[in-house]
C-alpha cells in the first residue's frame, strides 16, 4: 500500500500583473503556500494555497509542517486523511488556516493519486478532459474613489485577449452612480455575447444591496456576487429574492455543510465554492453533489488549474474563474484558447513548480 513519505510547505510572494482592488481589500501580490507531498513510491503530489495576505504565510507553512508529522506513514487515501485531520482539529475548528491546510493537503494527495494512476485528475475522478468555459477575472478592480470609465473600458478590452466570453468587474464605489457607470463603461467595450459578472466582495448591507441591485437589474449582468457579508445567508436571500439578476456566492463556504446551510436559506441563485475552503478535491465532490441535488449552477473560485479538472465532473458546471496569479511559479501555466481552459492530457492536476521562479519569489 502506498503511504505518505513526506510533506513540505514553502511560502512565495509573487507579483501579479494587475493588482486588484475590491470594496473590502486589495490583492496587490499573490501570497501562496506550495505543498509537495512525496509518497513511499517516490511520486510527488503538488498543490498551492492562496493566503490572501502575506501576514498569514509563515503561520500557514508552520501549521502544514506540523500536520505533516501526523501524516507520514499514513496510506495515500484522501477520505481517510481528511477524516484523520478533521477529527484531530474538531475542538479547534477545521476552518480558517486549519481548513485551508486540510484542503491543500487533500489536493496534493489527489494529485499524487492521479500521477500514480498515470491519469489526468479529471479522468481519475471518472470524467473526461474537455474544454472548460472560463471568464477572465484578472482585472477590473475598483479604480479608486470614483469609477474611471475610460480606464475600465480600456482594461476590459485588454482582458478579452484569449477569446474570453466573460469578464468580472468589481463594484462597491462610494456612490451607486459609479457602480452603474462602471458597468456601462465595461459593457460598451464588450462585443455582443460577452458576459459580465460583478462582485461586491461582501461590501453592502442587505437594504443597500437591494437598492443598488435594482439600479443594475436591467443591465443584463450574468450575476451579482457576494453583495452582503458571506455569513449573512438570510440577508443574502432577501437580496436574491428582490433582484432579477442572479445572486452568486460561495467562495466563503467553509466546507460542504456550510454550503448546504446557505442553500437551505436560499441565499443565492448560483454557487461558487473555493477549493481551499470547501475541502479540496474531496470537499468539492460533495459540494458538486449538493449543487446538483439543488439544481444550482456551480462555478469555481480561483485555483483554475485544479478547478478545471473538477468542472469535468461537476454535473451543474457553470463558469471557471480564470486568474493568472500562480503563473509566475508554475512550470506550465493553464492554457486558455478561445475563452476555454485546455487541460493537458498528462497525469495529475498539472501543477509543477518553476523552481528558479519559486526561489526568486521565496518569502
Ligand atoms: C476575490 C476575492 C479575494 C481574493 C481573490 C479573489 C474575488 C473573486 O472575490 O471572486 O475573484
Ligand atoms: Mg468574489
Amino acid at each position: 500500500m502506498t503511504t505518505i513519505h513526506s510533506l513540505t510547505a514553502r511560502a512565495v510572494f509573487a507579483p501579479i500583473k494587475r493588482p486588484l482592488q475590491t470594496s473590502t481589500g486589495a490583492v496587490s501580490q499573490a501570497p501562496m503556500v506550495l505543498l509537495d507531498l512525496t509518497t513511499s513510491e517516490g511520486v510527488v503530489g503538488r498543490s498551492y494555497l492562496f493566503a490572501v495576505t502575506p501576514l498569514a504565510l509563515k503561520a500557514q507553512v508552520a501549521l502544514i509542517e506540523d500536520m505533516a508529522s501526523l501524516l507520514v506513514g499514513q496510506p495515500l487515501v484522501p477520505f481517510e486523511i481528511e477524516r484523520l485531520l478533521t477529527q484531530r482539529f474538531t475542538l479547534l475548528g477545521a476552518v480558517g488556516l486549519v481548513g485551508m491546510a486540510i484542503s491543500g493537503i487533500d489536493m496534493a494527495v489527489w494529485d499524487a493519486l492521479a500521477i500514480q494512476a498515470k491519469q489526468p485528475l479529471a479522468c481519475l475522478l471518472g470524467g473526461q478532459l474537455k474544454p472548460v468555459t472560463a471568464y477572465n477575472s484578472c482585472g477590473l478592480g475598483l479604480t479608486g474613489q470614483r469609477a474611471d470609465v475610460a480606464a475600465l473600458a480600456r482594461e476590459a478590452n485588454e482582458l478579452l485577449a484569449g477569446g474570453f466570453t466573460g469578464l468580472k468587474l468589481r463594484l462597491g464605489y462610494a456612490d451607486l452612480n459609479d457602480d452603474v457607470a462602471a458597468v456601462k463603461a465595461v459593457q460598451s467595450a464588450l462585443p455582443v455575447g460577452v458576459r459580465l459578472m460583478t462582485d461586491y466582495n461582501q461590501g453592502l448591507d442587505p437594504s443597500e444591496a437591494i437598492r443598488r441591485g435594482h439600479a443594475l437589474d436591467d443591465l443584463g449582468l450574468t450575476w451579482i456576487e457576494e453583495p452582503v457579508r458571506a455569513d449573512d445567508h438570510a440577508g443574502c436571500a432577501r437580496v436574491a429574492t428582490a433582484l432579477k439578476t442572479p445572486v452568486q456566492i460561495g467562495e466563503n463556504y467553509w466546507g460542504s455543510r456550510d454550503m448546504s446551510r446557505a442553500i437551505a436559506a436560499q441565499a443565492s441563485d448560483y454557487v461558487m465554492p473555493d477549493l481551499e475552503r470547501i475541502g479540496g478535491v474531496s470537499g468539492w465532490l460533495r459540494a458538486a453533489a449538493i449543487a446538483d441535488a439543488a439544481a444550482l449552477p456551480m462555478s469555481t473560485h480561483l485555483f483554475p488549474e485544479v478547478s478545471a479538472h473538477l468542472m469535468c465532473v461537476t454535473p451543474t458546471a457553470h463558469w471557471l474563474e480564470y486568474v493568472d496569479w500562480a503563473n509566475p511559479i508554475l512550470k506550465t501555466p493553464l492554457e486558455i484558447v478561445a475563452g476555454q481552459a485546455v487541460l493537458r492530457n498528462e497525469p495529475g492536476s498539472g501543477i509543477d513548480w518553476d523552481e528558479a521562479q519559486v526561489k526568486k519569489y521565496a518569502y
